[in-house]
């Protein structure tokens, strides 16, 4: 007879309706935007896991805003995500990498509905069709418009650091959902036995330090001399410096800052001399991540100022972006200064 006692790990939902409780003046509106969200992650988790076999995979023969092809696990993906939040009660509205205007549900419990959410439901989806690991990423913020009126593009053009919640999802060796309030950054696992997603990283600290580095090198010449000054410092770290370093890149940007957030390292997208903004968005993707590292203890930056501080002005502008433990992101804002 095992001795082993059947410790009863808490699913997303009890751990959402637990910190609800020790939150008495919580409406449970966030709480069940977050279990929308979860349960959207388990419908493009059963697609994205069998995306092989069914004629799912290709191009969707569009182009999105981003005038990229639009594979059909995309517009998918967008649709779960878009379906379970205007059908919940706790959703105004929604901004989309997919979509060149923000989804606004007016109706009559939407637009009386606390938050609005930013997605790039389906981040990385170029690596499809080559098994590589994906990602979904979302951020949640308290609207600054009338309630009771339509959202509009005024709640979204809110500075990062006005997010109410932020996380993303992995569909990795093993699918996981991660998110942060201020309050901490927990992980979810998928437990397939169940379809509830299990907590499994509870209050996760990003490494005040690393020895991984990642970025394309493949745009070393694009870069900016001081970044390559910093490149060139990572390579030549000794054992004595914490090092040596090595470089890794997943070309999925989920991948490559959740392994960070785990591990410690740091990522860099950085501006180009063709690109100078680089290529990553700033509203669904660099805000949502930043807002998780720095509640973990790390620190995220546009080379000059924190992103969480950029004051945007279009729903899909792009920022360089480098984010990471503290002292690699401050030996790294160093460089700049110098
Ligand atoms: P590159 C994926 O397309 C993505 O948006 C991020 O997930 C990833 O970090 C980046 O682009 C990869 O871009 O230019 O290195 O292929």
């Amino acid at each position: 007879m095992s001795n082993r006692v059947n410790r009863q790990v808490l699913t997303l939902d009890e751990f959402t309706i637990q910190q609800m409780r020790n939150y008495p003046q919580a409406t449970g509106e966030l709480s069940n935007l977050l279990r929308d969200i979860g349960l959207a992650a388990k419908r493009v988790n059963v697609e994205v896991n069998k995306a092989g076999l069914v004629d799912i995979l290709g191009d969707f023969g569009t182009v999105n805003i981003q005038g990229e092809q639009v594979k059909k696990m995309d517009v998918y993906a967008n649709n779960q995500f878009i379906g379970v939040l205007k059908h919940g009660i706790s959703c105004a509205g929604l901004g989309s990498e997919e979509l060149e205007d923000i989804v606004i549900f007016n109706d009559e419990i939407s637009n009386n509905s606390k938050y609005v959410v930013v997605i790039d439901p389906l981040d990385g989806s170029s690596n499809i069709d080559v098994n590589v690991t994906i990602g979904t990423i979302f951020g949640v913020y308290r609207r600054v418009t009338k309630p009771g009126t339509p959202c509009t593009i005024e709640d979204f053009l809110q500075t990062g650091r006005n997010q109410v919640a932020a996380g993303y999802v992995i569909y990795g060796s093993s699918t996981m959902l991660v998110y942060a309030t201020k309050r901490g950054v927990n992980g979810f696992t998928l437990d397939p036995a169940i379809g509830e997603f299990c907590l499994s990283h509870p209050d996760i600290k990003c490494p005040e330090s690393g020895k991984v580095y990642s970025l394309n090198y493949g745009n070393i010449l694009q870069f900016g001399e001081k970044i390559k000054n910093y490149i060139e410092r990572c390579q030549k770290k000794s054992k004595k410096d914490g090092g040596p370093y090595t470089q890794r890149y997943v070309g999925s940007m989920v991948a490559d800052v959740h392994r960070n957030l785990i591990k410690g390292g740091i990522f860099m997208y950085p501006g180009t001399v063709d690109k100078p903004n680089g290529k990553l968005r700033l509203l669904y993707e660099c805000n949502p991540f930043s807002f998780i590292v720095e509640v973990a203890g790390g620190k995220a930056s546009n080379g000059k100022q924190a992103i969480l501080d950029i004051v945007p002005d279009q729903l899909h502008q792009r920022t360089p972006f480098f984010i990471g433990s503290k002292l690699m992101m401050e030996e790294f804002e160093s460089c700049m200064n110098s």
